[in-house]
C-alpha cells in the first residue's frame, strides 16, 4: 500500500458526529498513531500472529503494572526530558541543575521535616554504608531558597523501593525535607544499590528479545520545588557503579554524578555516633524561575500515594 492511501484510510475511521462531541486533540493524536502503526505493519509485513502477540504483550504489561517501567526502558521517558530541555533552552532558560527521569516508583505523602531527615529505618544498618548528603537549593540568581521542598526517594540494598516492596516499612528511604532558613537540606541514609527489572516481568521479557539488560546504576531521586520556580525532577548517581553510563533507562547525565567523600575522621564519626567511616555527598540544586512562555514543569501522571 502507498502511505498516502493509508493516511486516507485512517482518516475515514474517525467519524465525526454532531451529537457526539469529540476531543480534537485526541483525534489528532490517535489518527497519527494509527497511521504510523498501519505503515509499520505494511512496510515490515507484520503478520497477524505478530500483531496479536504484540497486543497480548501490552495487555500483560498493563496487567502487571509495568507500563511505566517499559516507558523508561524504551527511552521514551528520557525523550520527554530531551524535549523539555529543548523547550527551556528556546525560552532562554539556562543554568539549572539538569533534569532526568522520575521513573515509576515515586510515592506521594512521605514524612516531612525541616532541614534534616534520616531516610532509612535502620534495618539494613549492619550491611549498609551510611550516606550523608547535603547542599543548598538556589534560585536562578544564585540566592538560597529557604522553604524549598526537597523530595527524595531511593532503593535499599536489594535495589527495591518501599511501598512497591511490601517487606519494607512505610516510607522507608522516602522523605520530604523543607530547606532551612539558609536554603540548606541534609539527610542521613544508606548508600543504595542499583535496580534491576523484575527478571520474570514483561519489561525484561522484551529487553531480552532486544538483547538488552534491565539494570540501573545506583541512584537517588529528587523533586525540588519552590513557589515561583520550575519544579525540578532529577536524580544523582552513585559514582563508581559499573552501570553508571549503561543505564537501561538512559537517565545518567553529566552534572548528576557528584564525587563521594569517605569520612573517617574520629571526631566526625563520634559526633554522629558512627563506628565506621561513612560516605558524604555535597550537591546543590539550582532551579529556574517560572516562565510564562512554557507549560509547567510539574508533570501530571498516575502516581502511588500512601
Ligand atoms: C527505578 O528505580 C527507576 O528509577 C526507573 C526509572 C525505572 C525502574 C526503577
Ligand atoms: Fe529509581
Amino acid at each position: 500500500m502507498q502511505h498516502t492511501d493509508i493516511d486516507t484510510l485512517v482518516k475515514k475511521w474517525i467519524v465525526d458526529a454532531a451529537d457526539r462531541p469529540a476531543n480534537p486533540r485526541v483525534q489528532q493524536i490517535v489518527v497519527r498513531l494509527l497511521g504510523d502503526l498501519c505503515k509499520t505493519i505494511d512496510d515490515l509485513d507484520v503478520t497477524p500472529n505478530e500483531f496479536w502477540s504484540g497486543l497480548a504483550y501490552l495487555s500483560a504489561a498493563g496487567a502487571s503494572s509495568e507500563l511505566g517501567l517499559l516507558a523508561a526502558g524504551m527511552g521514551l521517558e528520557h525523550f520527554l526530558d530531551l524535549r523539555a530541555d529543548e523547550a527551556e533552552a528556546q525560552a532562554g532558560l539556562a543554568g539549572a541543575t539538569p533534569r532526568t527521569i522520575e521513573g515509576p516508583l515515586y510515592v506521594a505523602g512521605a514524612p516531612e521535616s525541616v532541614g534534616y531527615a534520616r531516610l532509612d529505618d535502620g534495618t539494613e544498618s549492619e550491611r549498609a554504608e551510611v550516606l550523608l548528603m547535603q547542599g543548598t537549593v538556589f534560585d536562578a540568581d544564585g540566592q538560597p531558597l529557604p522553604g524549598a521542598q526537597v523530595e527524595v526517594w531511593h532503593a535499599n540494598l536489594l535495589g527495591n523501593y518501599s511501598f512497591f516492596d511490601h517487606t519494607q516499612s512505610p516510607f522507608n528511604l522516602r522523605r520530604t525535607i523543607v530547606a532551612d532558613q539558609d536554603g540548606r537540606y541534609q539527610f542521613r541514609s544508606i548508600l543504595p544499590v542499583g535496580y534491576g527489572c523484575p527478571p520474570d516481568g514483561t519489561t525484561q521479557q522484551l529487553l531480552d528479545l532486544l538483547g538488552r539488560h534491565g539494570q540501573r546504576p545506583a541512584h537517588i531521586h529528587f523533586f525540588i520545588s519552590a513557589p515561583g520556580h520550575r519544579k525540578l525532577t532529577t536524580q544523582i548517581n552513585i559514582d563508581g557503579d559499573s552501570y553508571l553510563w549503561d543505564d537501561f533507562a538512559f537517565a545518567t547525565r553529566e552534572g548528576l554524578v557528584p564525587p563521594i567523600t569517605r569520612v573517617d575522621d574520629a571526631a566526625q564519626l563520634a559526633a554522629l555516633q558512627l563506628q565506621q567511616p561513612y560516605a558524604s555527598i555535597a550537591f546543590d540544586f539550582h532551579l529556574s524561575r517560572d516562565s510564562a512562555a512554557l507549560p509547567s514543569a510539574a508533570v501530571e501522571r498516575q502516581r502511588a500515594a500512601a
